[in-house]
């Protein structure tokens, strides 16, 4: 009754309880947000528009702007919390923009989520590869155009950043780049497919990329990982057989750029006209750039480096051209910086970067009056002592034209390591058997190739988990007596024969801790990756025209492991570990030679013999990049 009272008197008419719930009513929050967020297509020199979000804080005014080009969704990358804030709302390396007042910008590459076009991963640069004449270079000189003249609010200079993929769309910016475009800073960049940067290490495949290829090219937004079937990633790999008929399972043969690696094992000018640094090498540096990576990136290792020799050639002065990096992982610089894995080291090494190095860097190029950073040719940090480093140039030891040159470390009789090189004058090697039915792995099994947690870390995992494989040649130095400091590429250098007709050569340069580190006792005996690389034989002597290797004959074998900045301490000792595997990170080299080893059949896949010499003459041995006497 009571009810009935109040509908008849029209007190307040209730919604009844069948009505739908879902409607097209519009909610609205109270607008609370410190920022404005606008979302615009801007249109390219052909046409197409690129889907692009701009925040913009609300006080801003004669603001800079900061872009990065993203495969990745531009959406998604500012949305980090549902907030006002717009701190809240970026991700967590951009909050001490934020705290500047810049302006944001993220754009969806062509042919990804919001934008028009089509996609092409890693798109080259116009030109043998690219005849269409739109490029990343292009699309961000066109979208720079755009912003300075339609975002009022901004004072017409312009940044780009961003890490790995978007650290690869910033040095394509810097190709050709737009007049307001004032600083860039490439993060983790992908360089160099081929010679280590995510796809091939020195030939040799990441098998775990075709995940990344199917998520990224099977639809225009997020596409599904694949549906292995199996819990340990090593069964799932090993029992497909090639790397080409694991990806037939998934269908993955249909996805065009699985096509074009399979059309490309071999450093050919498919890859060659693609490699950054020696694009960037032939064109005038105009835009000061700090390239950034961390000493134990999973991903890209490679490509910061060797962007930053290329186009120091041009920056005799030191003015242009810089060099940045943390003991962090790949990304690392955007996220916590005070550990990785086991290790702790000074403070919160990224955030310090970001905040004291990086943010000044920006400002002095970017924002109205700001004073001129006091900012290193190249600033690395030195794990091992655990501080920052500001130097000149890097690295500080290598082959030739180095202020040290390189300094050899034998492999002696015994599994001992020396600087002093052995007195055998009869040929001497050391011998294993490598099965391709039983690889070597990465990481301890299960082997979860996507567990983000395992992944991140995986460079700085403990060896000791292959050290006593009868497959894994492990030799190790007596405890130093003087602290040692690496600054630089170590560098292979293997004699070594097979009883097969193709070899992979992995090798890692590794610090032993002491069997005892009271302060933190799980690093007692720790084995430790300075640095770590693979290389496939068939590439000795070209990386471009492969070829075959006389069974039983030795051969050098000579290649570049990662760069280190690292001091090994007293008490602790050098390690080496030389294998013939690596999986399933890399593809298994089936051991004997085929013209292309993604479609290697189950036939090609035998044992091998791999003797590794270490005599007069044939000596194998580690060049390390020594800087300080030992
Ligand atoms: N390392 C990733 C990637 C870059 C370029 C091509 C393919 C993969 C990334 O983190 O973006």
């Amino acid at each position: 009754a009571a009810l009935l009272v109040c509908t008849v008197a029209g007190v307040a008419a209730q919604t009844p309880p069948m009505a739908p719930d879902v409607t097209t009513a519009r909610v609205a929050s109270p607008d609370m947000a410190d920022h404005e967020r606008r979302v615009v297509m801007i249109p390219m020199r052909d046409g197409v528009r690129l889907h692009t979000v701009i925040i913009i804080p609300k006080s801003a005014s004669n603001a800079p702007m900061l872009l990065t080009r993203t495969p990745y969704n531009a959406v998604i990358r500012t949305r980090r919390s549902i907030s006002p804030a717009m701190l809240a709302t970026l991700p967590q390396g951009d909050e001490t923009f934020v705290a500047q007042g810049y302006i944001r910008v993220l754009q969806d590459v062509r042919g990804k989520y919001g934008s028009e076009g089509d996609y092409v991963m890693t798109r080259p640069l116009a030109g043998p590869l690219n005849r269409s004449g739109i490029d990343h270079a292009t699309d961000a000189w066109d979208t720079i155009d755009w912003l300075v003249k339609n975002v009022p609010e901004s004072n017409g200079k312009v940044g780009m950043l961003g890490s790995s993929y978007d650290g690869f769309t910033t040095l394509m910016a810097i190709a050709d780049p737009h007049p307001a475009l004032q600083v860039a800073v490439p993060m983790s960049p992908m360089v160099d497919g081929w010679r280590g940067d995510d796809w091939f290490h020195n030939g040799a495949f990441r098998v775990q990329m075709l995940d990344y290829i199917a998520i990224q090219t099977s639809i225009r937004a997020r596409g599904e990982p694949l549906a292995t079937g199996v819990y340990d990633d090593y069964d799932g790999v090993l029992r497909a057989g090639s790397t080409g008929a694991y990806a037939h399972q998934f269908g993955l043969d249909r996805l065009n750029f699985v096509k074009k690696l399979f059309d490309h094992p071999a450093y050919d000018a498919y890859w060659q006209e693609q490699a950054l640094d020696r694009i960037l090498a032939r064109r005038p540096l105009r835009v000061p750039t700090m390239t950034v990576v961390g000493q134990w990136d999973q991903e890209d290792i490679y490509g910061a480096y060797a962007v930053y020799a290329a186009l120091e050639a041009q920056d005799k002065d030191n003015r242009l051209n810089f060099l940045a990096v943390g003991p962090w992982r790949h990304s690392g610089v955007n996220f916590d910086g005070a550990t990785l894995g086991p290790l702790r080291f000074s403070g919160e090494t990224a955030l310090e970067f970001r905040r004291d190095v990086m943010q000044p860097f920006l400002d002095q190029y970017l924002k109205d009056g700001a004073p001129t950073a006091d900012t290193p040719p190249v600033l690395v940090y030195q794990t091992g002592t655990n501080r920052w480093q500001t130097l000149q140039r890097w690295p500080l030891a290598c082959a030739a034209e180095c202020p040290a040159p390189a300094t050899p470390l034998y492999l002696h009789a015994g599994f001992r390591l020396s600087f002093a090189p052995p007195a055998d004058r009869q040929p001497a090697f050391d011998e294993y058997v490598a099965d391709p039915a039983k690889p070597v792995p990465f990481i301890p099994r299960p082997v979860r190739m996507h567990d983000a947690a395992v992944w991140r870390p995986w460079l700085v995992g403990d060896q000791r988990f292959v050290a006593d494989r009868p497959d894994v040649l492990t030799y190790v130095s007596e405890p130093l007596v003087a602290p040692l400091q690496l600054s630089g590429a170590p560098v292979a250098n293997l004699f070594a024969s097979t009883s097969g007709t193709d070899a992979d050569w992995v090798v890692k340069v590794i610090d032993v801790y002491p069997d005892e580190v009271p302060s933190q006792p799980e690093l007692g005996g720790y084995q430790l990756p300075l640095a770590m690389d693979i290389f496939r034989g068939r590439y000795r002597n070209s990386l471009e025209h492969p070829e075959p290797i006389t069974a039983g004959k030795p051969e050098r074998y000579r290649f570049a492991l990662p760069n280190i900045n690292h001091v090994v301490m007293p008490g602790h000792r050098l390690m080496v570990q030389i294998q013939s595997s690596w999986f399933p990170l890399y593809d298994r080299n089936p051991q004997r030679y085929v013209p292309n080893i993604f479609h290697a059949r189950a036939a090609d896949y035998v044992k091998a013999t791999q003797r590794i010499y270490r005599s007069t003459g044939q000596y194998s041995t580690l060049e390390l990049p020594v800087v300080s006497a030992r």
